[in-house]
């Protein structure tokens, strides 16, 4: 057996909506039973954005709150992980809001670019406040990469001493702006890293399995989940983010890879929590 593989199964996001499929959830209470779901079926990580109950993207601390201690007052313990992301059109100071006690990872994105239609602002001057306050915290980072640039901006990071280990890199690939999910650019990504570190890729869209079966054959790790992509074959609806961390179970063990719990997560991000 390679070493264990980190699932991460990110349940929501901001951008995809009940009218795409039903599966989506919104209220704290379906967002923490479908982190559940996903840790069963296992998940060693949850990433977590938060909905306002008509489904618009929320950076409420009580929200994120409520979500937090329901899937710890399950007993569960998986990795937190919330978006420091948010979305587009948010500030900085919104989007912090997630930060809330009980998060053990945050999210750093690595840049601005074309997210779709819209653009993802994040500025040098604002990366470096969301890594500041990621240390104050004590939350380990998982930069999000979402194009070879961003790589180099994660080096002058670590170069400023404004991020060092412990950190995780998220290699986010198919985003309509970004790089796309192919195995060339996953391997010219992964090369390109500043310093031995664990990655993973969130392949988004048809690209969320393809992209999982490379990073598990280059040693890497996995995130899948409705807020990448809402099908689990082609032209099917997943029925929840648990159907997609069983589909990427099955290619971790056709890959020779065990699904790492939250305690050898933890060990491997070194995250000393829960
Ligand atoms: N919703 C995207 C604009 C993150 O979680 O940190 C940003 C995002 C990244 O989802
Ligand atoms: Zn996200």
């Amino acid at each position: 057996m390679g070493e264990p593989v980190i699932i991460a199964a990110a349940v929501v996001g901001a951008e995809v909506t009940r009218e795409q499929s039903p599966a989506v959830p919104y209220t704290p209470a379906e967002i923490a039973a479908a982190a559940l779901a996903a840790g069963r079926a296992g998940a060693a990580v949850v990433h977590l954005h938060a909905r306002w109950p008509d489904g618009r993207p929320s950076q409420e601390a009580a929200h994120f709150r409520e979500i937090v201690d329901r899937i710890r007052g399950a007993g569960s313990d998986l990795v937190i992980q919330c978006s420091t992301g948010g979305a587009v059109g948010m500030s900085i100071e919104e989007r912090l809001g997630a930060l809330v006690p009980g998060a053990e990872m945050g999210t750093l994105n690595m840049g601005t670019m074309n997210f779709g239609d819209a653009v993802f602002t994040n500025s040098r001057p604002d990366i470096v406040a969301v890594a500041a306050r990621l240390r104050e915290k004590r939350l380990v980072p998982e930069c999000e990469v979402y194009d070879a640039g961003m790589l180099d901006t994660l080096r002058w990071l670590l170069e400023k001493g404004h991020l060092a280990q412990p950190y995780h890199v998220q290699f986010v690939l198919g985003v309509p702006g970004g790089m796309a999910g192919t195995e060339r650019n996953l391997r010219f990504l992964v090369e390109g890293l500043p310093e031995a570190v664990h990655w993973s890729v969130a392949g988004v869209g048809r690209a969320e399995l393809p992209m999982a079966e490379v990073a598990l054959r280059l040693g890497g790790h996995v995130r899948v989940g409705l807020e990448d992509n809402l099908f689990i074959s082609k032209g099917v609806l997943a029925t929840g983010s648990d159907q997609l961390v069983s589909a990427a179970v099955a290619l971790a063990a056709a890959a020779g890879r065990a699904p790492a719990t939250p305690a050898e997560a933890r060990r491997l991000l070194g995250i000393n929590g829960p």
